[in-house]
């Protein structure tokens, strides 16, 4: 049997090739309409041209682009090739592309039409010779070559065989170090997760999916648009929006049954006064991940809509783990209970570094919560990794002996087996339910002229739960002219650099995606260490706290 992915959800589709699966954005006010015919269509034009460039089962894909429903059709014209998609995040700039490009070393690139200036030398560069651009409206050099590629993949009839443990995918994730680690994943992790949330969530007949993530992460592309896939035999349909705006989601709400987000969409849509119960006539459930949902955002939710969250768990590396139920309680605060066929046990070690432990949870509140054995989270399944691709020393300190995953998710389990997630043993921030690596960020400011050390921290922010802040201790003397900056002297006293806000914000942005850079820089004079030397994050983490909350 063909265990590609691909077949699973070719399965799955309509044989009435009339009905619409996507409802997506147009030019202006305009919606497109795709039914199943064009989106099968489509899918198989782009399989066949990537046939026809002759990429090879288990070559790499790269693709940076802009969300549309063909940068969906294209992921799924990859499964059906049997090539390897990586997905890259559109804000990603070119000091970040290359590295994933070196890494991965894909056989081709389909990017963004604006950001050829910059791709198509580092695809020279890099011998990825073949490159093809795609816009937001499925226009570009690569619709145009497929359409003109006939011959080759029929739909349904030819799905490139793969086996359960062939790679599907490869997502890059950051990493402690700095260097980001690319996630392999098989059909089998993409299947077996896809199943289970489709059954676990309990997708039905007529179920509409407010489609408003990014395609590149896996929250937008296997949790949202698999289990919308899978459900299209019972005719499942998608409202696609290409970029989450409030006022858009909540008009579409009203035709939508299934709703997933991340928290900060959850806290947007509440300050929108128009976001009433009757917006929600329809919806039949709301599904929130990728970061920590506060209780007052779940709380509010429930008085304002009626409706109460779904919150559940997961990882890059491992799919969805955990999950609250369909049926039964919700309870806030946790990301409910492992899915069927996942094991997740909370390893108590005696080395759990309660430094790690959010200050949200106080000893009191995690009594509350029915423990107080903070343990790492450790998971075992079908959906999670084999690993991380070229990188074998990784596997060995991310994967137990025995087998499990080690999530660096540090969580608590009350009396009824529901896990709340209350800090992180590693160093990370999740910011707007994107993960950013301090040490990333560290490495450059270090590199600056003028700055000793550096220090990234997550504050907490209204808007995006976690806020990237740097605290900054430079070689320099503070300069009133300045305005609080810190001015680097050569010693025959010419200006070598400028160390203020302005100007680390301004450097960052030109290397790196603007989520991970900083929204506030503090420039001290000296930094919290402890008796080794080691700055301290939670000193600083508290010392800041306030800056973003009102
Ligand atoms: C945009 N900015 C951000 C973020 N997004 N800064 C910090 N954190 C962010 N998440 C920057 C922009 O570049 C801009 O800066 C400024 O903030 C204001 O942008 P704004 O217009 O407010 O943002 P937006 O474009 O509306 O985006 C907010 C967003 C977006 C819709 C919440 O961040 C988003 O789609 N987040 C979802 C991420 C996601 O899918 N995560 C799932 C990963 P400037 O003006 O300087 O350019 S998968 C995962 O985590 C696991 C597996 C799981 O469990 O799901
Ligand atoms: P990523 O690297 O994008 O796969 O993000 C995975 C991380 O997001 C997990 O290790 C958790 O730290 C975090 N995460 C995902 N869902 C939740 C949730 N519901 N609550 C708290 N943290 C979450």
């Amino acid at each position: 049997m063909n265990q590609n992915l691909f077949a699973l959800f070719a399965s799955r589709f309509p044989a009435d090739k009339s009905r619409v699966f996507i409802e997506g954005d147009g030019p202006g006010t305009v919606r497109r309409i795709i039914t199943f015919a064009e989106f099968e269509a489509t899918i198989s034009q782009y399989a066949n041209l990537i046939l026809a460039l002759a990429i090879a089962p288990g070559e790499r894909v790269a693709v940076q682009i802009e969300k549309s429903p063909e940068a969906l059709m294209l992921y799924l014209a990859c499964l059906k090739a049997g090539v390897v998609y990586v997905p890259l995040n559109s804000a990603y700039r070119e000091g970040e592309v290359r590295y994933f490009l070196e890494d991965a070393e894909p056989k081709l690139m389909i990017h963004a039409p604006q950001d050829a200036h910059w791709i198509g030398p580092l695809c020279a560069e890099l011998n990825i010779a073949r490159r093809y651009t795609l816009n937001e409206a499925g226009g570009g050099s690569w619709s145009i070559n497929a359409s003109n590629a006939s011959s080759g993949l029929e739909f349904n009839s030819d799905t490139v065989l793969r086996r359960d443990d062939d790679l599907a995918a490869i997502l890059y994730t950051s990493g402690t170090t700095g260097r980001s680690k690319g996630a392999m994943i098989t059909h089998r992790n993409l299947s077996s997760n896809a199943l289970t949330l489709h059954q676990h969530w309990g997708f039905k007949s007529g179920d509409v999916l407010l489609h408003v993530l990014p395609l590149f992460h896996v929250h937008g592309l296997f949790v949202a648009a698999h289990t919308a896939l899978l459900n299209a035999y019972h005719g499942g349909r998608m409202i696609f929006q290409n970029k989450f705006e409030a006022k858009a989601a909540l008009a579409a709400l009203e035709h939508a049954t299934i709703f997933m987000g991340v928290p900060t969409m959850y806290t947007r849509l509440l300050a929108e006064p128009s976001f009433q119960p009757e917006v929600c006539s329809h919806m039949r459930l709301f599904i929130s991940g990728s970061a920590p949902l506060l209780a007052q955002t779940f709380s509010e939710f429930q008085t304002r809509t009626g409706h109460t969250i779904l919150e559940r768990y997961g990882m890059t590396e491992t799919g969805m783990l955990t999950s609250n139920p369909l049926v039964g309680a919700r309870k806030g605060g946790t990301v409910g209970q492992p899915l069927p066929g996942v094991t997740v046990r909370i390893v108590t070690a005696a080395d759990v570094d309660h430094e790690h432990v959010n200050t949200r949870f106080t000893a009191a509140s995690l009594h509350e919560m029915g423990s107080l054995q903070v343990g790492v989270l450790q998971v075992k399944g079908p959906n999670v990794s084999p690993g991380y691709w070229r990188m074998p020393e990784k596997n060995q300190e991310e994967f137990t002996e025995d087998g499990f995953f080690r999530t660096g998710d540090l969580g608590v389990k009350d009396a009824d087996g529901y896990i709340s997630i209350v800090g992180r043993s590693k160093d990370l921030i999740i910011s707007g339910g994107y993960n950013i690596y301090p040490k990333e960020i560290e490495l450059l400011i270090d590199a600056l002229p003028g700055v000793i050390e550096s220090a990234v921290i997550g504050l907490p922010h209204p808007d995006f739960g976690e806020a990237v802040t740097v605290v900054i201790m430079p070689n320099i003397m503070p300069n009133a002219a300045l305005g609080g900056g810190f001015k680097a002297v050569a010693a025959a006293g010419e200006v070598l650099e400028v160390v203020s806000e302005a100007h680390i914000i301004a450097v960052l942005k030109s290397k790196l995606a603007h989520f991970k850079v900083p929204k506030r820089v503090f420039i001290v004079n000296d930094l919290p260490r402890n008796a080794m030397g080691k700055i301290q994050k939670n000193v600083l983490r508290k010392q800041y706290a306030s800056t973003f909350m009102p």
